[in-house]
């Protein structure tokens, strides 16, 4: 059954075991939901027919399993990936839930805890590689600081580079082919995350020893957070060729870190989003970083879980009819403004151009006074959106 909604859909869309595995816990409550064991999540997600699941290392093997433990889960997990049909595209390691990295782990003020999630993402590597994982996520959730007293922030960044370096070399001593993808977030759970926004990483990467491993998971949530515009950071990390993988859901600005079901809060952003992906020939993994709202029970995950992945169906049709509407595509024209002398004449330097462009009379009132039809082409999009056309 999860096998022929899979052909109708053909897109790689994938849920971290944590996702539909949230039991719905906030500071205010305890869980609404019971545990899933990592076998009944990949049921969940054959039915409703997923193409993948991601975990944190911890998320499939606890912390403190013992070695007889980690193999039965391992085989256990093997086994409900293949009856449900289920691929694991990504790896990554849980450096933020033990109180031993509350305050850090790769960028941590103790010697210790930087050598002890140095060994913990070595073993999540590990273990990501026996599952066939390709990308492995660095989402440094204690990375950073309430009060800038205690730690010298640049300090901070040496000291993850440092981390990922080493990382870097571990992969390709093992041969083990990971893409790594950066994962940024500006607060929650610390006051200040270090690495703040994707385009702070996209800086960082080039200061690698292996910048062409390393790239960037954008997530919706987190740019939208920052109250900066999430489209525009994709948009940056695509023409990079740094969009490794990308967290999708959604949140409204000014608001707790909700991760709200895709297209949930901001289906125009969503739209444009979509739009951008699929313009740009994005075929990565789409992977929905969200949860259940906390009235729900696992029903309701299973709305949730369908109702992300048809939200990107529909908004995908949507840029499809945006892409082929002829008023749209007529207003597109009219407003990207050819003139072939004036492109001739700056394409590229020469002391030949420098002379003829600062010779040439522009009508800069006549340019100015020119109408743009962005209400026309908005609304057209709108109605779009709405299903109107
Ligand atoms: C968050 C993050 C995480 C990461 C995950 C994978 O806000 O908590 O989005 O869900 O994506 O740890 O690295
Ligand atoms: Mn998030
Ligand atoms: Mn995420």
């Amino acid at each position: 059954m999860a096998k022929a909604v899979k052909s109708v859909t053909r897109e790689k869309f994938t849920f971290g075991l944590w996702t539909v595995g949230n039991i719905g816990r906030d500071p205010f409550g305890g869980p609404v939901r019971g545990v899933l064991t990592p076998v009944q999540i990949a049921k969940l997600l054959g039915e409703v027919g997923a193409y993948g699941v991601n975990f944190h290392d911890n998320d499939l093997v606890p912390i403190d399993a013992t070695p007889a433990q980690e193999r039965q889960i391992k085989s256990s997990f093997k086994k409900a990936l293949r009856d449900n049909g289920l691929v694991v595209p990504m790896a990554t390691t849980n450096l933020f839930g033990d109180p031993i990295f509350k305050d850090g782990a790769f960028t941590s003020a103790d010697a210790r805890v930087r050598a002890y999630a140095l060994q913990k993402t070595m073993r999540a590597m590990d273990l990501g590689v026996e599952f066939g994982a390709q990308t492995f996520v660095f989402w440094g959730g204690r990375e950073g600081a309430e009060s800038d007293a205690a730690k010298d922030p640049a300090e901070a960044i040496k000291r993850f580079r440092h981390a990922i370096n080493f990382l870097c070399q571990y992969s390709i001593e093992n041969n083990y082919g990971y893409r790594f993808a950066m994962e940024a977030k500006p607060n929650e759970p610390r006051g200040h995350i270090y690495f703040a926004t994707t385009g702070n990483y996209l800086g960082f990467i080039e200061t690698l020893d292996y910048p062409e491993m390393v790239g960037v998971n954008p997530e919706v949530a987190h740019e939208t957070m920052a109250g900066l515009n999430f489209v525009h950071h994709v948009a940056q990390a695509l023409e990079a060729g740094k969009l490794f993988h990308i967290d999708l859901n959604d949140q409204e600005p000014g608001r707790y870190d909700q991760d709200y079901r895709f297209g949930a809060a901001n289906i125009k952003a969503a739209f444009f989003l979509v739009k951008l992906l699929v313009d740009h020939g994005y075929d990565g993994p789409l992977h929905f970083d969200a949860h259940a709202y906390r009235t729900e029970d696992y029903q309701g995950v299973k709305d949730f879980a369908r109702g992300c992945m048809k939200t990107y169906m529909l908004l995908k049709q949507k840029v499809a009819k945006f892409n082929t509407d002829r008023e749209i595509q007529a207003l597109l024209k009219q407003i990207h403004v050819r003139d072939q002398k004036l492109e001739n004449m700056t394409a590229a330097y020469s002391i030949d151009a420098v002379r003829q462009l600062k010779a040439y009379k522009f009508n800069r009132v006549a340019l100015g006074a020119r109408g743009i039809p962005y209400e026309k082409l908005d609304q057209l999009t709108m109605e779009i959106i709405m299903g109107t056309r």
